[in-house]
Order: C-alpha cells, then sequence, then structure tokens
C-alpha cells in the first residue's frame, strides 16, 4: 500500500498519534502536498461519510477523523502556500449560524490564503450580525464566502446576505457561497455573486470575482 493510501487508512479510522507520521512519509513518498491534503486527508472523511449516511458509524468516529483531518492539514498547510505570492486582498470566511461543519469551509479558507488572499477565517456558527460586524472590522474586504452543509442551516446564508443589505455593506463585497447541499440555483436565489462545488472552484471564482484571471 502506498504511503498516501496508508495516510487515508489513518485517518478513516481516527489514529490521530499516527497522522503527522503518515502525513511526512506520504510527503517523503513524493507526493504533492495538495494531493496529499485531498487524497490523502479529505477523501477519508468523504468515506465517512457515506458510512455515517448508511448508519455504520455515528458521530463520534466522524469527530476523531476530523481531528485526523485538522491535525494532518496543520502539517502541510505550511507546504501549499506559494511562496512569493501577490496579495489578491482580504476574505471573509464563515459557516453559518446554526452549523457546526468548517472542515470544508477551513479548506476554503486554506487554498484561498495559499492563493493569496488575506483571510479572516470568523469560525463556525457564525450570525449574519457577526458577519456584518467582521466585514465592519475589516472594511477593505473584497469577498466574503459563506459555507454550510445542512439543508436546515443554508438559509442561514440568506439571512446573512440580508443582514448585509439591512446594514447597506451589501455593495461593498462579493458574496460567495459553498457547502454539500448548496448550488449554483440556491446561490441564485439567495443573490449570491457565485457558486463554487468545492475548494479548488472557490479560489477559481475568488479571483474571477475581483477581478484577476486564472
Ligand atoms: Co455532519 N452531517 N452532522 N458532522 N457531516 C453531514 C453534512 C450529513 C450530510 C451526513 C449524512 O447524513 N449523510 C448530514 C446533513 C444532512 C442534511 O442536512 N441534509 C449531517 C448531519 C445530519 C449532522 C448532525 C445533525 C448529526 C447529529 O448530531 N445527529 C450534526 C449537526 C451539527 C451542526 O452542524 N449543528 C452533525 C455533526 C457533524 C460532526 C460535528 C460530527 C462532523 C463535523 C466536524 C467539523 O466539521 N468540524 C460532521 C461531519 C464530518 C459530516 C460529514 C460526514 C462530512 C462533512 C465534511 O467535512 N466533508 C457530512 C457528510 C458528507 O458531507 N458526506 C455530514 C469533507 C469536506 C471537505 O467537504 O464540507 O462538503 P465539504 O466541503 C467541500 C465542498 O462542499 C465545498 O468545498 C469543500 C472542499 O472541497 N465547500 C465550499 C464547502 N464550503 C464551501 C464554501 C465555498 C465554496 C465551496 O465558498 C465560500
Amino acid at each position: 500500500m502506498s504511503k498516501l493510501s496508508e495516510l487515508a487508512v489513518i485517518v478513516e479510522y481516527g489514529k490521530l498519534r499516527e497522522v503527522e507520521a503518515a502525513v511526512a512519509a506520504a510527503l517523503d513518498e513524493g507526493n504533492a502536498p495538495i494531493d496529499v491534503l485531498n487524497v490523502g486527508l479529505v477523501d477519508p472523511i468523504n468515506v465517512l461519510g457515506e458510512k455515517f449516511r448508511l448508519g455504520e458509524i455515528f458521530v463520534p468516529e466522524l469527530l476523531i477523523a476530523s481531528r485526523c483531518m485538522k491535525t494532518g492539514v496543520e502539517k502541510v498547510r505550511p507546504m501549499l502556500s506559494g511562496g512569493d505570492v501577490k496579495s489578491l486582498g482580504r476574505a471573509i470566511c464563515a459557516t453559518v449560524a446554526g452549523d457546526m461543519h468548517d472542515i470544508g469551509k477551513n479548506l476554503v479558507a486554506l487554498l484561498m490564503g495559499s492563493a493569496g488572499f488575506e483571510v479572516v477565517d470568523i469560525g463556525m456558527d457564525v450570525e449574519p450580525e457577526a458577519v456584518v460586524e467582521a466585514l465592519r472590522e475589516n472594511p477593505d474586504t473584497k469577498i466574503i464566502g459563506l459555507s454550510a452543509l445542512l439543508t436546515t442551516t443554508m438559509y442561514s446564508m440568506k439571512d446573512t446576505i440580508e443582514a448585509l443589505e439591512e446594514a447597506g455593506l451589501r455593495d461593498r463585497v462579493k458574496v460567495m457561497v459553498g457547502g454539500a447541499p448548496v448550488n449554483q440555483k440556491f446561490a441564485d436565489q439567495i443573490g449570491a455573486d457565485g457558486y463554487a462545488t468545492n475548494a479548488t472552484s472557490a479560489v477559481d471564482l475568488a479571483k474571477k470575482l475581483v477581478g484577476v484571471s486564472g
């Protein structure tokens, strides 16, 4: 089995103490950091998602695997930064109110940061008013990225956009949305400026929204 596959198994089975060494081994094997991230750390979470859906595993297994993934991401994070990257401006990232899923949002924030955005990550379960407040504190923000993983919390995205409108700040920023239950149609319905299916396309979209090509 390759070191990359071994890492994926370690994350899937929640072997927290083995994660850092497994990430190092996968990198030593010659795998690109982005592949270590996607194949070694993110794929096993998706595998567990299917098992969770089928009732084969439960919340504790998801939690421990999530911790494994976060530990691995911290190890690989410095290698994802492109070194001398030109700043593309400030971006605020949040998982919306009522939603505790932050893995996808963290990946989006991580890759946006690597691409050159100055990311202000305001966390998960973020109320609309807190997003407005973060924008007031960071008036040069160009993009707000909102993430939701629950069909119930995707409507918090709408509430957040409405809160920005009520505060008179909506025209100052682009709002992009994403997360498993979200799609382009929903993004259009709630008046978002864009929707992306994954973290890589989120970076492309963010660049497009701020007028940077490629
Ligand atoms: Co929960 N959960 N969860 N969960 N969880 C889902 C989302 C679920 C689909 C599982 C299932 O039933 N099959 C289901 C939602 C059902 C629904 O609403 N239709 C579910 C449920 C029901 C729940 C609870 C209610 C369970 C319970 O307590 N009974 C509970 C809710 C808690 C809450 O939020 N209030 C809950 C809790 C949890 C944990 C805390 C245990 C844990 C989260 C840990 C954490 O995030 N720190 C967890 C997990 C891990 C999952 C699954 C298994 C995996 C989610 C994930 O991290 N995927 C998930 C099942 C699944 O999605 N297959 C599930 C990996 C991640 C990289 O992908 O987040 O999709 P994702 O992000 C992608 C894209 O969506 C996109 O890019 C990312 C990278 O490619 N993207 C964006 C995301 N945000 C973006 C923003 C953008 C652009 C793209 O622009 C800004």
